[in-house]
């Protein structure tokens, strides 16, 4: 009989080892969702290339240059005065992309979003 009590005592023991573990785990795989919802996030930035029209010289592209940096969720901007193209690198919010147009003509200059590459035909 003393070893029925032992026993239900080292079932109790293994229940809480048990649910211990698996509370753990249950935080590993909050960790690892986090880290997943953070890489996804990452992944968001777009990069989009505009037409700018105006530009005649490197004050210009200065210009578009800032006026595009300045708008919040911006990463990075490169325009081309021999293209007369902005290429922005953004966070993937649309209207992000719509205040880049937006700073750029505010600017001075004419600026619109091209069609992705890849939709022109040869
Ligand atoms: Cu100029």
């Amino acid at each position: 009989m003393k070893n029925k009590n032992l026993m239900s005592l080292y079932t109790g023991i293994f229940v809480l080892l048990f649910l211990g573990i698996s509370g753990n785990m249950q935080g590993q795989q909050a960790q690892k969702q986090h880290e997943k919802a953070t890489q996804t996030h990452k992944a968001s930035i777009k990069v989009s290339t505009l037409s700018v029209n105006g530009m005649y010289c490197s004050a210009c592209v200065d210009k578009v240059q800032k006026a595009a940096t300045n708008v919040k969720g911006v990463k990075k901007v490169d325009v081309s005065l021999k293209e007369n193209q902005a290429e922005v690198e953004y966070n993937g919010d649309e209207m992000v992309l719509k205040n880049i147009v937006k700073a750029i003509q505010d600017a001075g200059y004419g600026a619109k979003v091209m069609p992705k590459s890849g939709a022109e035909s040869s």
